[in-house]
């Protein structure tokens, strides 16, 4: 369904005549609070951070694909903030990123968005705000919070579900292998709590248990695995995959989703965690326990671990064709010691990069070329796409919003501008995005 324009403005005009009058809105469906968190991920290690109705992640939203929402946001810090639903297509000025025109909420200031959840599967969402040098702001905070839009029918194959959150807290800048410079952590948690200082997740022998796993990160990959288990990739960015695989770790890059399977059938108390010991030590990481046992939790290296998105891709017999192919070439420009990099896109650096005219209708191939020595987890706003190829290796049927383009390797993605208005195009990796690495598509 696509979404109505006019309609759309007829509703915000309506509410600001509402407003004038002085009528009463009707009570959103939600309501967020952006407030200041003392958070404490373990006992005497407290984050002083921003997030959601006090607590991180935010609330899970739930709700029927199609069924109109109106979420209210109210901003309790001293910054303007805003709030993206990421994975969604909806109207440009209710997706919460300024550079597609949407508003900010002022400090002290309240905003409704409104607009129908769609597509089914699990998305997010996020502030969506400018961090720079400023290492606690935007994705270092707490600010974010799984939205899970129901499908009319849920096919369901499972006894429990659960949504796990990682995030890395405490960021500085430091020197990566090259003289380039990155964000470090302090710590890691999923969800609220350091590895070994929250409640377990408590399963039973037998059931299939459904994770749903963000990596709500502002710049790190994550490995992830549940020792003394395998586990079944069933969706990736809340979209079924063509050909679900066990694997024994999944990789998950800033803003990517994985829905994974897991059978019960190895008794004892476990740990779900990175698979790298430095960041399972600084908190990534839950305990998974059955009923009726105890003890440590015990850790299991997975066997080498690689990650390859094909494997969960059709072949190439449903691959269409695209109408027109938007080269995309991504390099950095090193700045010195102690500075980030800045990132270009076709060589331009936002907002100076092109503003790419499309046509509704169209459907587009973006033909990614990574010359840097970076991997760039990518997102396009308001649209999913079709992963076609990876490193030269075409693929179909793999529809996901994030998709790392690997150092120095290529990628090509489909999509349909079926959700006219600005479009933003961006790498997720919050030094990427805040220096340069972003454009806008435009169409009406
Ligand atoms: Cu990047």
């Amino acid at each position: 369904m696509h979404v109505d324009r006019r309609k759309f403005l007829g509703m915000a005009a309506a509410a600001a005549a509402a407003a004038r009058s002085g009528w009463a809105q009707p009570a959103a469906d939600v309501r967020l609070e952006i407030a200041p968190l003392k958070l404490e991920i373990a006992p005497g290690k407290v984050i002083h951070t921003v997030a959601y109705n006090g607590s991180v992640p935010g609330p899970l939203i739930r709700w029927p694909e199609g069924k109109p929402i109106a979420i209210d946001v109210v901003n309790k810090t001293d910054a303007p903030e805003l709030v993206h639903w990421h994975g969604q297509w909806i109207p440009s000025l209710q997706d919460g990123a300024m550079e597609e025109g949407s508003p900010m909420i002022a400090p002290g200031g309240q905003l409704r968005y409104e607009f129908t959840p769609q597509p089914a599967g699990f998305r997010w969402y996020h502030t969506h705000g400018y961090a720079g040098h400023d290492l606690k702001k935007s994705l270092y905070s707490g600010q974010f919070g799984c939205f899970y839009v129901e499908p009319k029918q849920e096919p369901g194959d499972f006894d429990r579900e659960v949504f796990l959150t990682l995030h890395d807290w405490n960021a500085s800048m430091g020197g990566g292998a090259d003289a380039s410079m990155d964000a470090v952590y302090e710590y890691g948690t999923i969800g609220d709590r350091m590895l070994g200082h929250g409640e377990p997740v408590r399963v039973k022998q037998g059931e299939r248990v459904l994770f749903r796993v963000l990596n709500a990160s502002a710049t790190l990959t994550h490995w992830l695995a549940l020792a003394g288990h395998e586990m079944t990739v069933v969706a990736m960015d809340g979209n079924a995959v063509p050909a679900p695989r066990k694997v024994a770790a999944v990789r998950l890059a800033p803003a990517e989703r994985v829905d994974v399977v897991v059978a019960m059938d190895h008794p004892g108390v476990w740990v779900l965690g990175e698979t790298r010991e430095d960041y399972r030590k600084a908190g990534t990481g839950i305990v998974v326990e059955y009923a009726g046992q105890t003890g440590e939790a015990r850790w299991q290296d997975p066997p080498e671990a690689t990650w390859d998105y094909g494997i969960f891709a059709s072949g190439l017999s449903q691959q269409n064709h695209a109408d027109t192919v938007v080269p995309l070439v991504f390099k950095s420009k090193f700045r010195g010691h102690g500075e980030f990099d800045y990132w270009m896109i076709n060589g331009k650096s936002f907002p100076k990069t092109d503003v790419i005219p499309l046509v509704a209708g169209k459907r587009y191939r973006l033909a990614m070329k990574n010359m840097s020595t970076d991997d760039h987890p990518i997102h396009l706003h308001r649209h999913s796409f079709e992963v076609t190829s990876i490193d030269g290796k075409a693929m179909s049927g793999l529809h996901k919003d994030v998709l790392v383009v690997k150092a120095n390797g290529t990628a090509e993605v489909d999509f349909v501008a079926s959700n006219p208005g600005d479009t933003l195009f961006h790498c997720h990796q919050q030094t990427h995005m805040d220096f340069g690495f972003m454009m806008l598509f435009r169409y009406r």
